[in-house]
């Protein structure tokens, strides 16, 4: 039997996540995660801060913080935040850890002695007044072809084009706008990735039935465009050292790259995990140089902008180690949601984020609906309008109704317990069949990381369990015939339990509720496996349940209106 790993790309530290990151990435691992856990498999899902590179540090400088506490209390955040999502890491280390910089550098330096790395010769940008070299991006000026004044030095945003710094007409630093500014001969780390195009290409191919068209595509257009050799190094002081054994005494005083040790952070914060827990480094290794590939199923969660870097990057680190480190073997890809059609955005602010998302409802009205409508082949908008609607009709009316009219039914009328009169006719019989192929069309879905479908299974099956009920009407039934209103509440509330089984990996805090309202459920509730006949039959008669409060409240059409008003609506996009 094959263990599961499960990554999802690291959030950047700088600030709390939005809801379109929260969606391409660590939600639907999480989802993933669970569903491999309900099934009663060896399952180790990590995550971590990614914290190098400039932008954090240009995070810190702006905090007033040095960055290395910036690190540290973001980390926090992110941490508490992830697990008020019911975000069910098994660790959520940091890509600054000793463990991350030690296999950073034992990676460079397997890449070095196998003839992987050349030190090449760069121009870059140094501000005399920030003392430091200036990545691309941060060098603003006028672009020459369009002229308009705040043009990149990677890339002109008006006109698109690519840029050199040097290209630029009064280039300043976008830091500081100092214009004390020169080009510096700077030496650095060029990863040969062009000699790894027809390795790259094999594997890839070997991935063209499981992975998503969107995975492929972008793949194999990164490698039909011309790989390009890979700078893996930076002036910055804030990253993985450059050990010294590197690049005979060239790069003395420069990082790695964040691009470089961000995805060997998968690897560094299992070795976090497992030293956390005190145990020896066969615990880690175990998922990452397992005897055999197969005895590892490795799965990645990220969003499309994401993909180039885990089917080529990373693939290269690995391959070009030399080593017999686990390859990737599902790479799950997300377009993007967008928020009325237009971009979620971190240093705009727009859009919602996740700490002022569970400041409004709690965790599931959220987790239902971002998978539900999870941006997998094409982009996905969030409007307020469509939230609403859809936590109403699924969460509200089918699934919370369901759950409220058959516990307090059996409250007011079989004393809160499970009636034992009467047996299963052919109502019941259809219903069962029906669930059994319904069941397994959702685990199928799971299995293949198709959430959409997935979700709209579960929402089949709830509304299954509502139309039985409405045919079964025990409530009018009970005015003639206690026994036949009896089978429908026994079987509504083995229903009920079933909805807490089933709905688990999405909706777990609501699981958790729907489940204990007939028994307490353990910590990890298992899939219900077929055949339905027996789980739905499960329960003893005279067994006592309880009616919990309302699941899900609805949302009203002023909190749309307030909601837009603060975070902005169409107008936003
Ligand atoms: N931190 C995602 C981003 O900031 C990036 C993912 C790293 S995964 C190794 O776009
Ligand atoms: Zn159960």
């Amino acid at each position: 039997m094959t263990r599961f790993l499960i990554t999802s790309a690291l959030p950047y530290i700088n600030g709390v996540k939005h809801l379109g990151n929260l969606v391409g990435s660590m939600l639907p691992a999480d989802v993933y995660a669970r569903f491999r856990r309900a099934k009663g498999d060896d399952t180790l899902f990590i995550c971590a801060t990614d914290e190098h590179g400039t932008p954090a540090e240009l995070a810190a400088l702006e905090a007033g913080q040095d960055v290395a506490i910036y690190c540290l209390e973001q980390h926090t955040i992110q941490a508490d935040i992830g697990a008020r999502f019911d975000l069910s890491w098994d660790f959520f280390g940091r890509s600054s850890s000793q463990q991350n910089r030690e296999l950073t550098q034992h990676f460079a330096r397997a890449l070095w002695k196998h003839g992987h790395l050349e030190v090449r010769a760069t121009k870059q940008v140094y501000s005399h007044v920030e003392k430091r070299f200036l990545p691309d991006r941060y060098v603003i000026g006028t672009c020459p072809y369009c002229g308009y004044d705040r043009a990149r030095g990677d890339q002109c945003e008006n006109c698109t084009r690519v840029l050199d710094p040097t290209d630029l007409i009064d280039p300043r630093s976008a830091v500081s706008g100092s214009s004390e500014i020169e080009i510096r001969d700077s030496a650095h780390l060029f990863l040969k990735q062009s000699e790894f195009v027809e390795q790259l290409r094999v594997w890839i191919s070997s991935h063209a039935n499981d992975w998503p068209n969107l995975v492929l595509s972008i793949a194999r257009k990164w490698l039909d465009e011309g790989l390009r050799d890979r700078g893996i190094t930076r002036d910055l002081e804030w990253g993985v050292p450059v050990p010294d054994d590197i690049g005979d005494g060239q790069l003395k005083g420069k990082v790695f790259y964040v691009w470089f040790d961000a995805p060997i952070e998968y690897i560094g914060a299992t070795k976090e995990w497992s030293d956390a827990r005190g145990k020896s480094d066969s615990e880690w290794q175990r998922w990452w140089r397992p005897a055999s590939p197969e005895d590892v199923t490795y799965f990645e969660f990220m969003a499309k902008d994401n993909v180039p870097f885990h089917t080529v990057g990373f693939p290269v680190t690995i391959l070009g180690s030399g080593e017999n480190w686990k390859l990737v073997d599902r790479v799950k890809g997300f377009n993007w949601l967008t928020y009325y059609g237009g971009k979620f955005s971190t240093s705009q602010k727009r859009g919602v984020f996740m700490d002022t998302a569970l400041e409004l409802l709690p965790t599931d009205y959220w987790r239902w609906y971002l998978m539900a409508n999870a941006p997998e082949n094409a982009d996905s908008s969030f409007t307020w309008e469509h939230f609403a609607a859809v936590v109403n009709k699924d969460l509200a009316d089918v699934l919370g109704n369901f759950v409220n009219r058959v516990t307090k039914f059996c409250a007011a009328r079989f004393d809160g317990k499970v009636p034992g009169e009467g047996s299963y006719g052919t109502k019941e019989t259809a219903l069962i069949a029906e669930l059994d192929r319904r069941i397994a069309q959702y685990e199928e879905h799971l299995e293949q990381v198709e959430f959409r479908k997935a979700l709209a299974e579960l929402r089949a099956i709830w509304v299954a369990g509502n139309e039985y009920l409405t045919r079964a009407a025990p409530w009018i039934a009970i005015k003639t015939d206690r026994a036949k209103a009896a089978v429908g509440v026994r079987m509504g509330l083995n229903l009920v339990h079933l909805f807490g089984h089933l709905s688990w990996p999405v909706i777990p805090s609501a699981a958790r509720v729907i489940h204990n309202a007939i028994m307490e459920a353990p910590d990890i509730i298992p899939w219900a496996a077929g055949p339905m006949a027996r789980f739905l039959d499960q329960l003893g008669a005279g067994q006592a349940i309880r009616v919990p409060d309302v699941l899900f409240a609805k949302i009203t059409d002023e909190q749309v209106a307030e909601w837009q008003a603060r975070f902005g609506g169409e107008e936003a996009s």
